[in-house]
């Protein structure tokens, strides 16, 4: 599959999940042509057959790379990003919830999902778009996990898909600072995560970065019940040269483990 290919099928899943994106994605294509996206990001569990070993596979079939790992003690993550061989295509981050760190329930329960999946299922890169692959949590099941990882609730119930799309500010005609992107999206009317503050990262970091917070849509649980849960969120970055001309390339684990926090569900309080 080609990388645009790819990105397109993600876009129609995403925005069917977070429909703020399109929104905010037309605001800043209406003043600007286009939009360049900066990287996309996903989510997975450390268990085959969805482990970042077996996914990223997907990316190098399509001309990625690695680039960096990166580690989130507090939230038990590991991550890596990758790079294309051609820099106009979106950088990609994918981090997976280290299963092994979590209590034995949490560990039975989430291997119990993960031993739903059928293997051949991931050989697709429409993985990418499954959702839930395997049978939704209960509502309580649901709620426990959150407990203990917003991250474990999240994938439970949420499953494979992108979690967000990143607009690049330096592709941007208007405004150009990330200031200015933020004062662009609350004016209308869309929440900012406001977690470690709602601007990230500086330019002597080369990066700075802001997100929303998630949409919420109503999900079935297996128990029946709707409840509207967060789903997937929009990011705005802003990369800066380094010392020797070069555009940063990477992430900045301390403003990461803040963007992650945009899918917590005391933080997106907004009703849906
Ligand atoms: C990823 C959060 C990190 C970034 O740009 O630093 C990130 C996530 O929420 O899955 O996207
Ligand atoms: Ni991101």
């Amino acid at each position: 599959m080609s990388p645009n290919e790819f990105f397109s099928q993600l876009w129609q899943d995403y925005v069917a999940m977070a429909p703020q994106a399109d929104q905010i994605y037309k605001l800043f294509a209406a003043d600007n042509g286009t939009v360049v996206n900066d990287h996309v990001a996903f989510r997975t569990f450390n268990l085959a057959p969805i482990n970042i070993e077996r996914l990223e596979k997907h990316f190098f079939a399509m001309g990625y790379r690695r680039h960096e790992p990166y580690r989130f003690d507090d939230k038990k993550l590991d991550a890596w990003s990758y790079l294309h061989e051609d820099p106009t295509q979106p950088r990609i981050f994918l981090s997976e919830l280290c299963v092994n760190e979590l209590s034995a329930a949490a560990q039975e329960y989430i291997s119990g999902l993960v031993a739903q999946i059928d293997p051949a299922r991931v050989d697709d890169p429409s993985v990418f778009w499954a959702g839930p692959l395997w049978k939704m949590p209960s509502h309580a099941d649901y709620l426990r996990l959150l407990e203990e990882s917003e991250y474990a609730g999240w994938m439970a119930a949420i499953g494979m898909r992108v979690n967000h799309f990143t607009v690049s500010i330096n592709h941007l005609t208007t405004p150009t600072t990330l200031q200015g992107v933020v004062e662009r999206v609350e004016q209308a009317g869309f929440a900012i995560n406001g977690a470690g503050g709602k601007l990230k990262g500086t330019p002597e970091q080369l990066l700075e970065q802001a997100s929303t917070l998630a949409d919420r849509m109503p999900m079935v649980f297996a128990d029946g019940s709707t409840h509207a849960i967060p789903t997937c969120y929009y990011e705005f970055a802003r990369r800066y040269p380094d010392a020797k001309g070069e555009l940063y390339q990477g992430f900045i684990p301390s403003s990461a483990d803040k963007i992650f926090e945009s899918t917590d569900v005391k933080k997106s309080l907004k009703a849906a």
